[in-house]
């Protein structure tokens, strides 16, 4: 495929990154892989491969909104993806609409919505097998005043990397 792998999602600042990794660092070891530090994200908008003459489209839905906060206060082990996930208790109603607009958005463009419904979730680790019952999560803010568009890739040692592109 020429084109490149895009999702939309709430990337966080510099804090809120160091926040996130330092609230999982009593995690571990845990029986799986650690997403890196520098990959941390909300996932929005997963779109997949994308041709080239989509993106300028694309961008133009990334941008600012008008900011809000989610407390990611619980910790979670998807059994079927097999992911450790922070997520949050209260429901996340600005994420949830901003999600839903973007969807609107989407289906215009001929993307197809994936149907489970939107959780907003970091993903901390993968390949998580177990999850000792004891671990404690602290909770975290994640403050969102934008949508970015990000690309995902590999770099030449098969490391994945998420770059913001819009
Ligand atoms: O942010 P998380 O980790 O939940 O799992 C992938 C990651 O989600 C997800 O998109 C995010 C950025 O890669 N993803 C990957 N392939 C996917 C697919 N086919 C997918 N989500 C839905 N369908």
């Amino acid at each position: 495929m020429s084109g490149q792998r895009l999702f939309f999602a709430f990337w966080p600042d510099e804090t809120t990154r160091v926040a996130v990794d330092a609230a999982r660092q009593p995690l571990f070891p845990l029986s799986g892989h650690p997403v890196e530090a520098a990959n941390l994200h909300v996932t929005v908008a997963f779109l997949g491969d994308v041709g080239a003459d989509r993106l300028e489209r694309l961008k133009t839905l990334a941008g600012p909104v008008a900011p809000f906060s989610i407390t990611f206060d619980r910790l979670e082990r998807w059994r079927k993806p097999g992911v450790l996930v922070a997520t949050a208790t209260r429901p996340a109603i600005r994420a949830m609409a901003i999600a839903t607009a973007l969807w609107q958005q989407l289906d215009r463009l001929g993307f197809a919505r994936d149907p489970r419904p939107f959780v907003p979730h970091v993903t901390l680790a993968r390949k998580v097998q177990s999850m000792r019952p004891e671990l404690r999560w602290t909770a975290v803010g994640w403050t969102v005043d934008r949508i970015r568009l990000v690309e995902s890739s590999r770099d030449a040692a098969g490391t994945l990397r998420y770059l913001p592109i819009a």
